[in-house]
């Protein structure tokens, strides 16, 4: 088994976390879609990372399938409740964090095109979806521990991705003073070494 992912990506970070968590030996193949000798559209024809490749070669993709792949495959610490209306609330979080994500990205890429191409509308379109989702986790959060239940799962791990990927990229949003509650949630996650070592980085 191996992983294909960059080290910037929220969604490989995801689950480069969980293969930590969960003690899973997997070789990483650092590969940059953006770059054009890219070998990533061999493994996904989307294009995207990360892509899990198995020990038959074959490929699983996206970020959200390859988690649940891994917290199947193996017991050790359960990121999954196993109860069906427990599951379905952790995808929820996952689903809003990515979602999180999938809007401050398509500002961050609008903003690389030529100023003149940029789209003002569509930037503040996605930047109310950033608002509005940050704004639903904080609340979701609340002053509980951790997102879901009483424990560490995978829906504080993709929250902590997102959050993680919007310090490293837009710093200037300040979630943190927007957000307290998540502030502490991500102060408690770096100490975690799956996050310590898995930091985006160019
Ligand atoms: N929903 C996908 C999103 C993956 C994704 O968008 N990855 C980005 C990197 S952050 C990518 O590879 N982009 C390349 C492209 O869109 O061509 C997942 O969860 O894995």
């Amino acid at each position: 088994m191996k992983l294909i992912a960059s080290l910037t990506s929220p969604y490989a970070r995801k689950v480069r976390v969980v293969l930590h968590e969960k003690r899973i030996e997997c070789p990483l193949t650092v590969d940059t879609p953006w770059n054009a000798d890219s070998q990533v559209p061999h493994y996904n024809p989307l294009g995207k990372v990360p892509v899990l490749v198995l020990d038959d070669g074959s490929t699983l993709f996206d970020s959200r399938v390859i988690v649940e792949y891994l917290d199947h495959v193996s017991p050790v610490a359960r990121l999954i409740p196993a109860e069906y209306r427990q599951t379905i609330q952790v995808k929820r979080w996952e689903a809003l964090a990515d979602g999180v994500a999938d809007a401050a990205i398509a500002i961050f890429l609008e903003r690389k095109r030529p100023q003149d191409q940029q789209s003002p509308e569509w930037i503040a379109r996605q930047q109310g979806k950033v608002d509005a989702g940050l704004a639903a986790l904080a609340a979701d959060l609340g002053e509980r521990a951790w997102c879901n239940g009483e424990t560490y799962t995978l829906a504080d791990i993709a929250v902590g991705c997102c959050l993680g990927w919007l310090a490293f990229r837009f710093p200037e949003l300040d979630w943190r003073a927007r957000h307290p509650n998540l502030a502490r949630l991500m102060d408690k996650l770096e100490q975690r070494p799956a996050f310590a070592e898995t930091l985006p980085q160019t």
